[in-house]
């Protein structure tokens, strides 16, 4: 194909969009090109094609209307971290967090692999709006892709189509993500990111974070380096409203890294005796969090997806009968078993037996689990029963609490709270936890997992902690800072903390820390409720519990506070002086 063989004229006026679009279909030489609309005929047409060649398998259509299974590749099933770069010219400008290769030599090794890789199949063109179409938070891209897997997709997780393109015409700058298939080889695989350029290209994986490139690739790698510039924050956070009974509702910014708990927490069921007294729980987003300060000094925050690309294991009518209700129509799972009656089912999900696992193999034990630990369901945020509705508000909502936290089975209490921004700061900085199948790699290594953006954040930790500390400005009206810590297990290896619905007494605790009415005891790692603060009616928790949920254990904390002087050092004089003197201060106060 050259360049004569483009659709004349071409559905934009906006030339530098026009010979981005002509000089990718050089480079990969597709059959033909398709401009996305985002109308439902598109996507009607597209399931149909997929569901032709097989990439989508339909599922039960009395108990799933409108719903498919999609099986990835064995070998492409989570994020690639260490086939991800951050190409900035200077690789301490990506600093020790990232994989680093300088823009000529990716930009050369990866435009090898785009060579001639359409050709024979249809190139997609996919204008999308990270964020409210009429929000001034929100920012543009277009993506290119030979997969019709990734454009369903982002047409549920973004806002995709004609009026994302009419903003990116009146805005003339619009991110490039390119991206393709390719061969799914995982020798064969990168996920580069260009932040000076505001461009992104993908290789060789067709799955979820890597290849849905308007999610952590745009509104978290390349958009944190953006809002550094730009004075606002991209973070891998939820964002949940908790309605209090007097019709108050706070709104909560949360990050837990991958598969620690976001998307049930923003989708949170209220205990019994709560929702009977009249709290109620508002979905803004379960993943990423866009916020900036307004002129009244607070925090305003907008999620800029419009879907949910979520785990479905342990996605349940009892753990999140939210996510569950949303997921009966409308949604393409990915790496999910079948039932005999070719219903989508995952571990967790409840005791029926599958008959066909995640690689559509007859079910056995002996396999491993029937769906793939990191198997998703990508649906409308619009069919969440708790979507809020001040989801698609352009300002945003304001956020009272910022919330950070991690799997940690040992030492770290159920809540406490930072004393001031800059601990908050340094409590992000220091996160921990136990890693997950969101990526490849081995499950449940305790790794340092800065406000859980250690895959995400597009430059320099040391930068990004100095951006955040920049937020303390005279006038600034901060959110309190809190660490939680849903994991934390007992000598029999099992949970000590519920979990789930119950995460609502914790979040009521931090709100009356909000409004000065609850109580806390002051340590050196901050403020921590007694079991007497948090209302644990209808709670059963052992002795044992109680004590290592609420309990400070400053001998565990002087090692864990060495651990993370370690971690601020390992950036060397570009970590701000702020941080380690707070660390500083703590361990001093560790050893009184
Ligand atoms: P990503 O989409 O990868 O960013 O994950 P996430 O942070 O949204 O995690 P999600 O809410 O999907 O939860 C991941 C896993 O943790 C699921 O298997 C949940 O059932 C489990 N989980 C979530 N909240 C809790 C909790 O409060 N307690 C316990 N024990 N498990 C939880
Ligand atoms: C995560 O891993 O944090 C996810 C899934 O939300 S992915 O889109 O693959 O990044
Ligand atoms: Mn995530």
């Amino acid at each position: 194909m050259n360049a004569n063989s483009l659709p004349s004229p071409p559905p934009t006026a906006l030339e530098a969009l026009n010979e981005w679009v002509a000089e990718v279909a050089l480079l990969t030489q597709p059959e033909r090109i398709q401009w996305c609309d985002g109308s439902d005929a598109e996507f009607d047409a597209l399931t149909a094609q997929m569901q032709a060649d097989g990439t989508l398998l339909p599922l039960n259509d009395k108990t799933h209307p409108g719903s498919w299974l999609h099986r990835s590749d064995p070998d492409d099933v989570a994020r690639v971290e260490h086939l991800t770069f951050v190409c900035h010219e200077r690789e301490e400008d990506a600093g020790p967090n990232n994989h680093w290769m300088a823009p000529a030599e990716a930009h050369a090794k990866i435009d090898a692999l785009f060579e001639g890789c359409m050709r024979g199949r249809t190139m997609y063109v996919i204008p999308y709006c990270m964020g409210p179409i009429d929000s001034a938070l929100s920012r543009c891209g277009v993506e290119i892709t030979d997969s019709p897997y990734v454009v369903a997709n982002m047409r549920l997780m973004t806002r995709m189509g004609a009026a994302a393109l009419a903003r990116i015409e009146r805005e003339g700058t619009f991110v490039r993500g390119l991206h393709s298939t390719g061969e799914l080889d995982p020798n064969r695989r990168y996920i580069m990111h260009f932040p000076a350029e505001l461009s992104i290209k993908s290789y060789g994986s067709g799955y979820g974070g890597n290849a849905l490139l308007g999610k952590k690739c745009h509104a978290l790698r390349i958009a944190s380096h953006q809002a550094r510039s730009e004075g606002w924050l991209a973070e891998h956070m939820l964002i949940v409203g908790i309605e209090n009974p007097q019709g108050e509702t706070h709104y909560i910014a949360a990050a837990f890294p991958s598969a620690c708990g976001k998307t049930n927490l923003s989708m949170l069921i209220p205990p019994d005796a709560y929702r009977e007294k009249g709290w109620k729980v508002w979905t803004v987003g379960d993943d990423i969090c866009w916020m900036r300060p307004g002129e009244d000094g607070r925090l305003y925050a907008i999620n800029p997806e419009a879907g949910y690309f979520g785990v479905a294991p342990g996605t349940s009518d009892k753990s999140n009968p939210n996510a569950l209700a949303s997921i009966q129509r409308n949604t393409i799972f990915t790496n999910v078993a079948v039932t005999d009656d070719n219903q989508p089912w995952w571990e967790g999900l409840d005791d029926r037996v599958p008959v066909k696992d995640w690689q559509g193999r007859d079910f056995q034990p002996g396999n491993g689990p029937a769906a793939h630990p990191n198997s998703r369901f990508t649906v409308s945020a619009k069919q969440c029963p708790s979507y809020s509705p001040q989801a698609e508000a352009p300002q945003g909502v304001p956020i009272s609490a910022i919330v950070f936290g991690g799997r940690r089975a040992s030492l770290v209490p159920l809540v406490f709270e930072a004393r001031d921004w800059t601990h908050g700061v340094l409590v992000g900085a220091s996160m921990g936890s136990e890693t997950t199948a969101a990526a490849t790699g081995q499950v449940g290594v305790m790794r340092r997992d800065p406000m859980a953006m250690k895959p995400f954040c597009g430059y320099n930790f040391a930068d990004y902690f100095s951006h955040w500390l920049s937020f303390d400005q005279p006038g600034a009206k901060l959110p309190k800072v809190f660490h939680v810590n849903w994991f934390r297990k007992g000598d029999d290896g099992q949970f000590l903390w519920p979990g789930f619905g119950d995460n609502l007494r914790v979040l009521e605790w931090m709100i009356g820390r909000v409004s000065g009415e609850a109580g806390a005891v002051d340590t050196p790692i901050g403020a921590l409720p007694r079991p007497e603060d948090l209302d644990l009616e209808g709670v059963s928790l052992s002795e044992e519990a109680v004590e290592e949920l609420f309990g400070f254990h400053r001998e565990g904390w002087r090692g864990e506070f060495d651990g993370i002087g370690e971690f601020l050092g390992g950036f060397g004089a570009r970590m701000p002086d702020a941080l380690h003197a707070e660390q500083q201060r703590i361990a001093a106060a560790l050893r009184d």
